[in-house]
C-alpha cells in the first residue's frame, strides 16, 4: 500500500478528573500543532452545542433531572451523532484533539452505580483513540485549584468513584501524565506522547472500533 493513500489524523484523547488541566492542555497543545503547519481541531464532549448536547447540558446545570441510565445514554449519543464527521476528518487528515470521551463516559456513570459493563455497551463501534493520555491528579489537589462551580459532578466525594473507575479502565497503551507537574512540563510531556502518535498515524495506521 502507498503510505499516502492511507496517510491520515490521529484520534487524541484527553482524559482526567475535572480541573486537572484537560482544557488549558488543549489549547496549548492545539496552537503548538497549528504551528507544526498540521490540520488539526480541538473538539470535546459533551459537545453542548447539538439537541443532544443541550439535553446534556440542562442536566450537568441541574436544571433538569434525568434517570441515571437516559443521562449515560445521552452522552453515548452525543459522541454517534459526531462519529462520521469525526471519521471523515481523520481520513482527510485532520487530527483531532479530543477533550473528554467514552471513558468519561463509562467512569461518571460507573461510579454513580450503573454497571460498567452495561455501561460500555453503546460505546462499542465508536472510533478508538489513537491515543489516551490520562492528565492524573488526586481528587483532593484537584479541589484545591478551586473553581468547582455549581455543576452536578463538582464534588470530592464523587471526583474520588470517578478516579477509581479510570483506574480501572486504565490499560497499558494509556500515557499518564502527573497533571500536579507545571503546566509547561504537563505541555512538553504531552507534546511528545502525541507527535509519536500522529507521526504512525500519518504512515497510515488503520482506524479501528472501541471494545468490539
Ligand atoms: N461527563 C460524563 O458524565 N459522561 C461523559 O460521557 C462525558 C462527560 C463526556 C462536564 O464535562 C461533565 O460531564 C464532567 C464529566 C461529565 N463532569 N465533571 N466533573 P466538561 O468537559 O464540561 O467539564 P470538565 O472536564 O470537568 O472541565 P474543566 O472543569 O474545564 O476541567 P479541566 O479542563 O480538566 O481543567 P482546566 O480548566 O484546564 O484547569 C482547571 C484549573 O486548574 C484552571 O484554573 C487552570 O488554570 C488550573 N491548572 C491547569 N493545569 C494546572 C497545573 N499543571 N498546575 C496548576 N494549575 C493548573
Amino acid at each position: 500500500n502507498n503510505h499516502k493513500d492511507n496517510s491520515r489524523g490521529g484520534l487524541i484523547v484527553l482524559e482526567g478528573l475535572d480541573r486537572s488541566g484537560k482544557t488549558s492542555q488543549s489549547s496549548r497543545l492545539l496552537s503548538h500543532l497549528e504551528g507544526q503547519g498540521l490540520s488539526v481541531e480541538s473538539w470535546r464532549f459533551p459537545d453542548r452545542t447539538t439537541c443532544v448536547g443541550n439535553m446534556i447540558s440542562s442536566y450537568l446545570t441541574n436544571n433538569s433531572q434525568l434517570d441515571d441510565r437516559t443521562v449515560h445514554l445521552l452522552f453515548s449519543a452525543n459522541r454517534w451523532e459526531k462519529r462520521s464527521l469525526m471519521e471523515s476528518k481523520l481520513r482527510s487528515g485532520t487530527t483531532l484533539i479530543v477533550d473528554r470521551y467514552s471513558y468519561s463516559g463509562v467512569a461518571f456513570s460507573s461510579a454513580k452505580g450503573l454497571d460498567i459493563d452495561w455501561c460500555k455497551a453503546p460505546e462499542a463501534g465508536l472510533l478508538a483513540p489513537d491515543l489516551v493520555v490520562y492528565l492524573d491528579i488526586p481528587p483532593e489537589k484537584a479541589a484545591e485549584r478551586g473553581g468547582y462551580g455549581g455543576e452536578r459532578y463538582e464534588q470530592l466525594e464523587f471526583q474520588k468513584k470517578v478516579s477509581q473507575y479510570y483506574n480501572v479502565l486504565c490499560d497499558p497503551t494509556w500515557k499518564i501524565i502527573d497533571a500536579c507537574l507545571p503546566v509547561d512540563v504537563v505541555e512538553k510531556q504531552l507534546k511528545e506522547f502525541v507527535m509519536n502518535s500522529i507521526a504512525i498515524c500519518q504512515k497510515g495506521k488503520p482506524l479501528s472500533q472501541l471494545w468490539s
